[in-house]
């Protein structure tokens, strides 16, 4: 059963073979262009780039590949081969035939909100999507799609964008067309990762600095509760409207600028519960990923795993952004031996957990999680990866 359930990536190079076969049995010609992708897991800083604040997350080793090449028409085609083996097609007309707009299917929202903030106006062209990134965990599928789908643009066109450019474009992208307020975190790491690397960005420079995560006996597990409550459409934007009410009761350009004294002052000003515990989980949230941030590199592991549990309780009592299967699988691993810390890690309302555990007890956390989680659990381990590049055709 074990083995059923973990889950392993495929590796960008059998990926990458895969699409370009695709690509050429749909099209009957070669891909000219190709980009990929990773997905991501946040190690801390959770609900809190919006807020200007301080993340840290990783790449993964799951990843979206775009091939394609020019067509003589003025329409872009694309097939997309989910992680789950679906395939799905869409068409719509070239950004040089007519502005875009966002529509049905959903999914080609994605690609089309790239492509309308794409530096350049773009021809018609033909594209193969393929992905292994776990869809509806909570690993970022959606900012992987964008950037491997902007970083295809640029070696189709050859328009080169700077990296923190072509993040807030990505991000721009998801807030226009499927119309997710989210913050940067996402097209940032899939932009930027590093292997071996998690990524401290401060979301109000929006600079970053790469911290080596070397964590010797230990591992990042990764188990994805494979429950997605239908709450994040609605949630996440009332979560960033209630920060932006508690930084301008404040007369605070954000919630970065706060400091746990402007709390009781917050208190005083308004009534609103939400907005003060919203409030009070940001300004302490921030706090951890600064220190999480000095503690990986001492291997500090027993403090780091303390702040992963502090972060989860905050997330789920104030923040209210957690639900019973991700509190139940936290709640397994504080009471199994060998784990430093466990919190949820993404959006919330579903999704992953992630935890720090010392490597000879991964295999009996995952047998307690198969035994006494109420769900169907996967697992994996974060290996850090690379962020988006172009591929080389041959
Ligand atoms: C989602 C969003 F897209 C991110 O910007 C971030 O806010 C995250 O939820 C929570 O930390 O992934």
């Amino acid at each position: 059963i074990l083995t059923m359930c973990e889950i392993t990536a495929k590796g960008e190079a059998t990926l990458f073979e895969e699409a370009k076969q695709k690509f050429r049995s749909i099209f009957g010609k070669k891909a000219a262009a190709a980009a990929s992708a990773p997905g991501r897991v946040n190690l801390i800083g959770e609900h809190v780039d919006y807020c200007e604040g301080l993340v840290l997350p990783v790449a993964l080793p799951f990843t979206t590949i775009v091939v394609g090449a020019y067509n003589s028409l003025e329409e872009c085609r694309i097939h997309t081969v989910l992680a789950s083996g679906e395939e799905l097609k869409t068409s719509f007309p070239s950004s040089s035939a007519e502005p875009l707009k966002p529509g049905d299917p959903a999914w080609a929202n994605y690609v089309k909100g790239v492509l309308a903030n794409f530096p350049v106006a773009v021809r018609g062209f033909d594209a193969v999507i393929v992905s292994d990134v776990p869809m509806g965990a909570g690993v970022s599928s959606s900012a992987s799609l964008e950037v491997a789908f902007f970083t295809f643009l640029e070696s189709l066109t050859g328009q080169r964008t700077g990296l923190v450019e072509k993040a807030k474009l990505c991000q721009k992208a998801e807030h226009e067309f499927p119309g997710m307020p989210c913050g940067i975190m996402d097209q940032y790491i899939v932009s930027m990762g590093k292997k071996d690397h998690a990524l401290l960005i401060d979301c109000r420079s929006l600079q970053a600095t790469q911290i080596p995560l070397q964590t010797d006996d230990a591992v990042i597990l990764v188990i994805n509760s494979n429950v997605k409550h239908q709450l994040t459409g609605s949630e996440y934007p009332l979560r960033r409207a209630q920060c932006q009410e508690a930084a301008k009761v404040l007369k605070l350009p954000s919630l970065r600028e706060a400091h746990s004294e402007d709390l009781g002052e917050l208190k005083r000003l308004t009534s609103d519960p939400d907005v003060i515990k919203r409030a009070k989980h940001v300004v302490e949230e921030i706090k951890r990923t600064e220190d999480a941030a000095t503690l990986l590199p001492k291997k500090d592991l027993e403090e780091v795993g303390r702040l992963f549990y502090e972060s989860h309780d905050s997330l789920s009592k104030l923040m209210e952004v957690s639900c019973p299967e991700l509190d139940q699988l936290v709640d397994i691993m504080r009471s199994s031996p060998g784990v430093y810390g466990a919190r949820m890690t993404g959006g919330g309302f579903g999704g992953c957990m992630i935890a720090l555990v010392e490597e000879k007890y991964v295999e009996d956390v995952k047998s307690r999680v198969l035994k006494e989680y109420k769900g169907n659990p996967t697992f994996f381990i974060c290996n850090p990866s690379d962020g988006a590049k172009i591929l080389q055709i041959i």
